[in-house]
């Protein structure tokens, strides 16, 4: 085999910073670093995991910046291959002339996710744990990053690990059954084998279940903002994000369209969406409007239904409240400051078993305590409000639901009188799932979807 090119890329975002830096990792990593290392007076030598002061020059010998080098041998290192890592200043175009200068002395542009492509070729990292490295880039609050430190750190994957172990054992023991046919029984009774399979499948079960729990860890709970023209939605999308985002007038109907903003709710990522006052459309664009608002109401995690405090509720109101029911609707009793007492018609709402918080949009009272409700209500029906430490990811989970599938036929089947070898290639089928998010045996397709969704230089 021979041996892999060695890659370069810039490993931070472009754009003037105080530092860049710029890796390298494969076989010639040091010996192209020594080409072009200028070094300070006290240096003596490349030693690993040392931050080597010195100049990097180009390929006319002139000096292009003042830098920090580190190099760090193979296999103790982020792809087990040798790398080096420059720190240079943190500007796009001394940073450009320092990798053009590492291509010129051989070094090769690394592709999307090279880097973390190696490390799991060199199995240092598994495939879940590769994903993690993008899920914690990608983490919008620090609670996914929690999860994403999880993952990484081999949680799902010793999970899915003993899984696997686990199916493989009940192979064994078929593969005996079908090898000792008269010894059926003592083998591995039917029931025991059902019993054992179905443990599994609770166990998949319960991380499937963990995807949904950790949804709005990862993309962000979806908060959807509703009600009458003029109740003042617009008015408390802008008062939530501390910014004038959504057009406010007296006019009713001046939302036609919907607004969402990504606001972080004390760790919590919420999308914030801002939709159009419900009232009889008056033309086409009203009714595009309406209906957009609607389908977002359902998906919605949880709706705000906004009303004005100073006006009876409306037939538009109740009706939001009866399309989404209670468990998925907080009442924003908006407008506060126009009424002196809570006025009785709440009362409406709170039969219907629905929550009413008082607000003032304008003079910002309220809102803390609705912030607060909005995040244990989004919270509270997902186990302890945390993310779970081993949640899987989308890809992850479709395997998970294929290998459940096939087990959950298992059971079953090994109830009925089909033969142990045909239960044997359901096993086999579930063990190829995992393997899968495991990336133990997996296909270049796959990998090429996950690692392309990497930036450069990771
Ligand atoms: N007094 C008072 N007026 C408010 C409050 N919130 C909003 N308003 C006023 O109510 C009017 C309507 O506010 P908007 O935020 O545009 O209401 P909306 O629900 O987005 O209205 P549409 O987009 O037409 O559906 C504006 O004149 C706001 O200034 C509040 O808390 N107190
Ligand atoms: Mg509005």
């Amino acid at each position: 085999m021979s041996s892999p090119a060695t890659i370069a890329a810039i490993a931070t975002p472009m754009g003037q910073a105080g530092v860049g830096i710029i890796r390298l990792s494969g076989p010639a990593s040091l010996e192209i670093a020594e080409k072009l290392f200028v070094p300070g007076p006290r240096f003596k030598g490349f030693r690993s995991y040392r931050l080597h002061y010195g100049w990097i020059r180009n390929r006319q010998g002139q000096v292009i910046d003042e830098i920090l080098l580190a190099y760090m041998p193979a296999p103790f290192s982020y792809t087990r291959e040798e790398v080096v890592e420059i720190n240079c200043h943190g500007g796009p175009a001394v940073l450009e002339a320092v990798l053009e200068t590492l291509f010129h002395q051989g070094a090769e542009p690394a592709a999307p996710g090279e880097f973390t492509r190696r490390a799991f070729l060199n199995d240092r990292l598994d495939l879940t744990q590769a994903e993690a490295v993008l899920e914690m880039i990608n983490a919008p609050t620090q609670a996914a990053a929690l999860l994403a430190r999880d993952k990484l750190q081999g949680h799902l994957k010793n999970k899915v690990q003993d899984l696997r172990q686990s199916l493989e054992d009940l192979k064994k023991d078929l593969c005996l059954a079908v090898d000792f046919p008269e010894e059926d029984l003592e083998c591995l009774p039917r029931e025991a084998l059902a019993e054992k399979v179905q443990a599994c499948v609770r166990e998949i079960k319960a991380l499937i279940e963990s995807f949904e729990q950790n949804r709005v860890f990862r993309e962000g709970a979806l908060v959807v903002l509703a009600g009458r023209v003029n109740a003042g939605k617009s008015s408390l999308m802008n008062a939530l994000l501390g910014r004038e985002r959504a057009i406010v007038t007296p006019v009713p109907g001046t939302t036609r369209d919907y607004l969402e903003e990504a606001i972080n709710l004390r760790g919590l990522p919420v999308r914030l969406v801002d939709t159009a006052g419900r009232r009889p459309a008056l033309d086409q664009i009203e009714i595009i409007g309406l209906e957009t608002g609607r389908r977002l109401v359902g998906s919605a995690d949880l709706c705000v239904l906004v009303v004005d405090s100073s006006q009876a509720p409306a037939a538009e109101d109740l009706d939001i409240l009866d399309e989404v029911g209670p468990d998925r609707v907080l009442v924003a009793a908006n407008k506060r400051d126009l009424v002196e007492n809570t006025p009785a018609w709440l009362e409406k709402f709170a039969s219907r078993k629905a929550e009413v918080i008082p607000v003032s949009a304008i003079y910002g009272s309220g809102l803390e305590e609705l912030t607060s409700r909005i995040r244990s209500r989004i919270l509270g029906s997902r186990t302890a409000g945390s993310p779970s430490t081993m949640a899987p990811n989308l890809r992850q989970k479709a395997a998970l639901e294929k290998a459940l599938q096939e087990l959950g036929h298992l059971v079953r089947e090994a109830g009925e009188d089909v033969p142990f070898d045909l239960l044997g290639v359901r096993l086999d089928f579930a063990c190829a799932q995992l393997d899968e998010i495991t990336g133990r045996i997996v296909s270049e397709d796959i990998l090429n979807s996950i690692f392309d969704r990497f930036c450069i230089g990771k």
